[in-house]
């Protein structure tokens, strides 16, 4: 459903393309619809060797030898590595994004099923691949830890023993908001609603896997890294840091990415191992893992077992809100969030509500299972939080026999209430709640849809109706509170405006399909009034664009994004002394115009008189005399710390038809209103909404990576893993309202995560409500058609 029309304001190019905000195809999409992108599979160098990884089988062994001489007599092979002979150059082990250290390849233990035990390097990947069968590795196999509440019994075996003194399996404890005021509001309150619930682990699986083509020149000494990259300046300093690298002597390039979700933020051992291959053979040498190895071995998502209380009065106002999470974090934690905050942004809990008290604590514990966490369309761990409000909220609806879209009417914050200090400390910038919940109660026909659902239960017939609310904070920094490894979550962008008038921005930030190209050049044709077509957007190389922490959290518009329109005004005002200068009258006599033919300065009362950016920019770069201190050339820089993070929100509503006697789900409509500011280009903001909604019918409906009690992965591929299709998501009918972020420049929030965020609750409460007569309460995701016929016959599967 086409939700924006564009303003009829906007001018267009002669391209057809709006000068400014409005839809436009992507730029990239000419080369990706021809099967012309240029991914890390594709580059191919000179003399290039290919390599695998031999993984291990145990979730939890000890490593009694290594046998590698078979395999290094194999015809085509040039190099077999061990943890040992990565301990000689002090790089078995690498630090995580957590502070925490994790194998390069094992040297003492395995500590997950496929972790990575010895590298091959060989002329192909098929000699690679054939020389892992000849390794011998003998293993002492040691119990498991597979659940997480197991992992801190006394007993429990000790994962992590590389760590002096260890005697346990305990990461950290984390506690948000003021327990004291909210036990007191607990204590008073007339009705409280407790549940457990887990978020259970699943994966961001990206069309494409991870893989790297590492080339360390040996005559330059120059170190190229090719790799499916999130943050290529961050991933440049580690490097830089951990191998010892002049950090000017390396250069990491992303170029395009199929998918990244979150899978490509940190650095896997592969990543690494590509590095050590090329220094140890003088040769370019790519490593590429196949779908397997990326579900297996790549950062999960989730994997929270959250315990939630919610406190209100009898007749439905909320007053507090409390959980205890148990987080699971595998055998290292690696996951990637700012530094201070273990638990990511979980402690947004308190979710859209006004409400009195609230607290939080979570604790971190290692089990044999593989590391990473957050990634997934995550919000730094704001999917998690959402789900935990979202399904306390219903189920205090269900307490208090109220509707629970008037439930969430009577509880969301008020427009006047922003900005607004959460309990938890976040500040929210900017916010109209319920307007957004009741535009899609009649986008949805709400009213309408209780009494059908009400006719259909009269006949046996299972119909559900789902609501979720979420808050999202997007945009980290600013820098003092936000790091990752000590570098602030601030952003550079740097524009050059030719001679000729056309421009290249150069973005800190990589595009993993989220059409950045496209959006970028249209930030700028807004500012400029310069053809979205005539400006390039380059980023994904680290030689080429200025440092910056990367996309994820949906950072890039509220961080770069206005990186872009700083850097754009301050040509414009530029643009407007050289224009002075060439009409010889004074800069204050000068207004801007956006018109058809382009960003114009001209003077006011006589607009025949005035320069377009194109003619400036010859000016500029020309032999007219500019005023003292003004120097020559259209080019800027800037670096942007954002003053706070931005906060989309938004109300999504599903409605799901469950056959009482198979306990299938059918997700018949799903209505997203979505609100994060004015939109750069409408169809792309749609287009992340889609995806997020199929990203969320897929977590709550089908998707989890499972482990048997031996830790073995029982979920390493596509058979097992579902992906949704077409064929399992409906077609959305999307809603929006506007409400800008005060702080940013334009206004802009983020938007790439809202839908995997906002979506699952509003799944799960559907089919809940749907299974509601069979005085079911709650059951875990995913809820597959097993799980949703067992919770009808009143035993929820446990995950
Ligand atoms: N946008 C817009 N108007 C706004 C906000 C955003 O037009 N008010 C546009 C942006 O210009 C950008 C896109 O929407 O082209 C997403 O912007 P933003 O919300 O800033 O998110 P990022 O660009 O930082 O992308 C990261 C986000 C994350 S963290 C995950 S995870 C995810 C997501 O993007 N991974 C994706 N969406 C994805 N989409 C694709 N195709 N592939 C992924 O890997
Ligand atoms: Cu948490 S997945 Mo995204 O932030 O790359």
């Amino acid at each position: 459903m086409t939700t924006t029309a564009d303003a009829p304001s906007v001018p267009r190019s002669a391209a057809g393309n709006p000068i400014g905000f409005g839809r436009m195809p992507r730029k990239e999409d000419a080369r990706f619809l021809r099967g012309q992108g240029h991914y890390v599979d594709d580059v191919r160098m000179p003399g290039m060797l290919e390599s695998a990884i031999l993984r291990s089988p145990y979730a939890h062994a000890r490593i009694r030898s290594i046998d590698t001489t078979a395999a290094a007599a194999l015809p085509g092979v040039h190099a077999v590595i061990t943890g040992q002979t990565l301990a000689g150059l002090n790089l078995a082990w690498m630090p995580t994004l957590s502070a925490d250290v994790q194998a390069v390849l094992a040297t003492d233990k395995v500590r997950f099923q496929h972790q990575e035990v010895a590298y091959v390097v060989a002329d192909t990947e098929y000699i690679a691949r054939d020389a892992l069968e000849l390794i011998e590795v003998d293993y002492e196999p040691l119990p498991a830890v597979v659940d997480a509440k197991r992992a801190l019994d006394p007993d429990a075996p000790v994962i992590r023993d590389d760590v002096d003194g260890r005697t346990d399996n305990h990461i950290f404890d984390w506690e948000a908001g003021d327990a004291a005021e909210t036990a007191r509001v607990f204590d008073a309150a007339e009705v409280v609603v407790t549940q457990e619930m887990l978020y259970p682990r699943v994966h961001p699986a990206p069309m494409e896997t991870c893989g790297t083509v590492a080339h360390m020149d040996p005559v330059t000494g120059k170190l190229t890294v090719y790799s499916t990259n999130q943050a290529p300046h961050a991933h440049r300093t580690i490097y830089a840091l951990v191998a010892g690298i002049p950090e000017h002597k390396i250069r990491i390039i992303s170029p395009d990415i199929g998918g990244g979700f979150g899978n490509k933020v940190g650095i896997y051992p592969g990543y690494v191992l590509a590095v050590v291959g090329s220094i140890v053979t003088g040769r370019p040498v790519k490593w590429m893992e196949d779908r397997s190895e990326n579900l297996m071995a790549t950062s999960f998502a989730r994997d929270y077992h959250m315990t939630g209380s919610i406190a209100s009065t009898r007749d439905g106002k909320i007053t507090g809100l409390k959980v205890d999470v148990l987080a699971d974090h595998g055998a290292f934690n690696g996951t990637a969030q700012p530094t201070k905050f273990p638990a990511g942004f979980f402690h947004i809990f308190t979710g859209s509500y006004d409400l009195q008290a609230a607290h939080c604590k979570v604790s971190g514990v290692y089990t044999n299972k593989a590391p990473g966490g957050v990634a997934y369309a995550c919000s730094f761990r704001i999917t998690e939080a959402v789900y935990l409000v979202e399904r306390m909220v219903d189920l205090l609806a269900r307490e208090l026999d109220m509707d629970p879209a008037q439930l969430r009417l009577k509880n969301l914050l008020r427009p006047e209430q922003f900005p607004y200090t959460s309990k938890t400390g976040w500040e929210y910038d900017s916010g109209e709640y319920p307007r957004a919940l009741k535009l899609a109660m009649q986008i949805a026909g709400y009213d309408e849809l209780r009494k059908e659902q009400a006719e259909k239960r009269a006949r046996g017939e299972l119909m559900g109706i789902g609501i979720s609310f979420f808050t999202e904070g997007v945009g980290a920094g600013p820098k003092k509170h936000m790091d990752i490894l000590g570098l602030g979550m601030a952003d550079g962008c740097e524009l050059r405006v030719h001679p000729t008038g056309t421009a290249q921005l150069r973005l800190s930030v990589q595009s993993q399909g989220q059409g950045h190209e496209t959006t970028y050049a249209q930030i700028v044709a807004q500012e400029l009034g310069l053809p979205p077509e005539d400006v390039e957007v380059i980023h994904g190389d680290t030689d080429n664009t200025p440092f910056g922490l990367g996309t994820y959290g949906s950072r890039s518009t509220p961080v770069s994004g206005a990186a872009a329109a700083i850097v754009a005004q301050r040509i414009r005002t530029k643009a407007r002394i050289v224009a002075a200068a060439a009409l010889e009258v004074s800069a204050d006599d000068l207004e801007w115009q956006i018109t058809a033919a382009g960003g114009r300065w001209q003077v006011k009362g006589d607009p025949e008189q005035g320069k377009t950016i194109a003619e400036i920019a010859m000016l500029s770069h020309g032999t007219l005399e500019l005023p003292e201190g003004v120097e020559g050339h259209l080019d800027a820089s800037v670096v942007y710390d954002p003053p706070n993070l931005t906060y989309p929100f938004g109300a999504y509503i599903c409605v799901t038809d469950v056959d009482p006697g198979t306990g299938q789900v059918k997700v018949r409509r799903f209505i997203a209103v979505d609100d994060c500011g004015p939109r750069i280009n409408p169809m792309i903001v749609e287009g992340q909404v889609h995806g997020g909604l199929a990203d969320g019918i897929g977590m709550a409906l089908m998707q989890l990576i499972a482990f048997d009690a031996d830790g073995n992965c029982v979920g390493g591929s596509f058979m097992d893993y579902l992906l949704p299709t077409a064929l399992e998501c409906p077609s959305y009918e999307l809603g929006e309202t506007v409400t800008p972020s005060p702080h940013h420049p334009l206004g802009l929030k983020g938007v790439g995560e809202s839908a995997t965020v906002g979506s699952p609750p509003a799944v799960v409460n559907s089919v809940l409500d749907a299974i509601a007569p069979f005085g079911v309460r709650h059951a875990d995701m995913p809820l597959t058609p097993a799980n949703v016929w067992m919770a009808m016959q009143g035993t929820p599967m446990r995950t």
